[in-house]
């Protein structure tokens, strides 16, 4: 694969690296991606499972969405894409800046992690607001009641209309702010205010790499749009990195 040698000079030069990323870069664990015509919302529409109302609508057919994808991501591994954000870490100052809820980037070993849409190992009353972590809690088919209070628990996730968890955003604003190189990876990114933070790090003056498997809402902003799957690419760049840097 032979790379714009402006992109390579970049890397060369660069310092912070933010990798903001979505659905597509855990594609290839297994995982399945929104939209699209592979898109899990094909199937499943997201104004029935992904809002409030819809939870509290009918919480025990949320919840066991939720069981069915949490299954997914328990058997579900890192791929190569996930591994090389991590190795990153050996030669630059990273943060990842993600928008999915699978735990696969702390799992490949990635330090600076900021979840902008929550994590689906964790779970909340939505009455008194305490944790449980998956393994806390009956994981069966019908919404669990806390113990402290008996209200609903629902997973700790951001659905449409919720907000994000302020620090998580905020610290991820700070990483696309300060980057020299931002990669957005493995995102349709039309949900905002997620989507905001690849346009912040343009702003700020970062270089915009896009990898994705097609052109998205992304690539008009983008200083270099590299066509394929995250799995075969960033290990790619990993190994361009590694040329120089030894
Ligand atoms: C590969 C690949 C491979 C595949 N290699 N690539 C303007 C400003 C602010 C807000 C809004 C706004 N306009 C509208 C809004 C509201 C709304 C929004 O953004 N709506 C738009 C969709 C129209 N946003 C919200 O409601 C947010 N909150 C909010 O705004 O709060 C303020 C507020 C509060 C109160 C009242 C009013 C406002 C919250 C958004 C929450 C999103 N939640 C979800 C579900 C999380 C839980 C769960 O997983 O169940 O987050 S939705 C879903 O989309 C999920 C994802 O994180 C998110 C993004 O999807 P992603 O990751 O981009 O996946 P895909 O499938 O879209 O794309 C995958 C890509 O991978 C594709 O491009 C493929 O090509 C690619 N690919 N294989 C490389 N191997
Ligand atoms: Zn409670």
């Amino acid at each position: 694969m032979q790379f714009k040698p402006e992109f390579i000079d970049k890397l060369r030069s660069a310092k912070r690296i933010v990798f903001f990323t979505g659905a597509g870069i855990s594609a290839e664990s297994g995982i399945p991606i929104f939209r699209g015509k592979d898109g899990i919302w094909n199937k499943m529409k997201p104004e029935e499972l992904t809002n409030f109302a819809a939870f509290m609508r009918n919480p025990d057919l949320v919840w066991q969405w939720y069981q069915h994808r949490r299954d997914i991501v328990n058997k579900a591994q890192p791929n190569t894409g996930h591994i090389a954000i991590a190795e990153f870490e050996n030669f630059f100052d990273v943060s990842v800046v993600t928008q999915n809820i699978d735990n696969l980037h702390r799992r490949a070993g990635s330090k600076n992690i900021f979840e902008l849409h929550g994590n689906i190992e964790r779970n909340f009353c939505i009455n008194c607001h305490t944790f449980y972590n998956s393994l806390e809690i009956e994981l069966s088919n019908s919404a669990p009641k806390c113990s402290k209070c008996g209200g609903l628990v629902r997973p700790d996730v951001v659905w449409f209309g919720e907000m994000l968890p302020q620090d998580e955003f905020s610290e991820g604003e700070k990483a696309a702010e300060w980057s020299d190189i931002c990669f957005v990876v493995g995102t349709s990114a039309v949900v905002y205010p997620a989507a905001y933070i690849p346009i912040t790090a343009k702003q700020a003056g970062s270089y915009i790499v896009e990898i994705n498997l097609e052109p998205t809402e992304m690539s008009r902003f983008a200083d270099y749009s590299i066509l394929g799957k995250s799995g075969d690419i960033l290990p790619t760049i990993l190994e361009e990195v590694k040329n120089f840097k030894s």
